[in-house]
């Protein structure tokens, strides 16, 4: 009798190829450590247990948020205080933009509302994903211009600086964020 797998794969649809090519790597190689790529390929592995937990990716996702918008608040009390704590300051610049070039990784597909999870993901991050792009892509480069000017140590220039971070968050938030309910 014919090898099961292969007669699997020569009975399935185009879909399925890539199942079996990639049931193929996996017996081959280790497990893709990356969640989104796993995640992306989710509909081919059809035929083979895929190392996916969306709970878990939508949940880290949301305590990214949730450091970031403390990262936010820690600089503008400092920034607020009669001495601001530059150390302090810099630890949460350093964390905003070490986050930045993450946020289009949190967003793989299947972790929208159509998960039937908590979330609020909107699904226009996935239906229109070049505006999702551009916009992450714009807080990123603010999140990186905002520690240079942190690195600077100049507590007026970063003051300065703020309100275009917080618009940068705002702008994806406008449009790809749901209302808290
Ligand atoms: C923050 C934060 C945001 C943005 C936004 C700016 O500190 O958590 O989401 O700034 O409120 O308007």
């Amino acid at each position: 009798m014919k090898n099961p797998l292969i007669l699997a794969c020569s009975a399935a649809a185009l879909v399925a190829v890539a199942a079996c090519n990639s049931a193929e790597r996996e017996a081959a190689a280790p497990a893709p450590d990356n969640e989104s790529v796993a995640v992306a390929n989710v509909a081919d592995n059809v035929a083979a247990p895929a190392p996916v937990d969306l709970a878990t990716i939508m949940h880290d996702r949301h305590e990214n948020y949730e450091e970031m918008g403390k990262a936010m608040k820690g600089i503008s009390d400092q920034l607020k205080a009669d001495a601001p704590a530059l150390d302090t300051i810099r630890r949460n610049a350093a964390l905003i933009a070490s986050y930045g070039p993450q946020i289009p990784t949190w967003f793989p597909q299947g972790s929208g509302p159509e998960s039937g999870r908590r979330t609020r993901a909107k699904a226009e991050i996935w239906s229109d994903p070049e505006t999702f792009r551009v916009r992450a892509q714009a807080f990123q480069a603010e999140s990186a211009r905002f520690e240079r000017i942190v690195q600077g140590g100049d507590v007026e220039a970063i003051r300065a600086a703020m309100p275009a971070l917080g618009t940068s968050c705002k702008n994806c938030h406008d449009r790809f964020r749901a209302p808290e309910r």
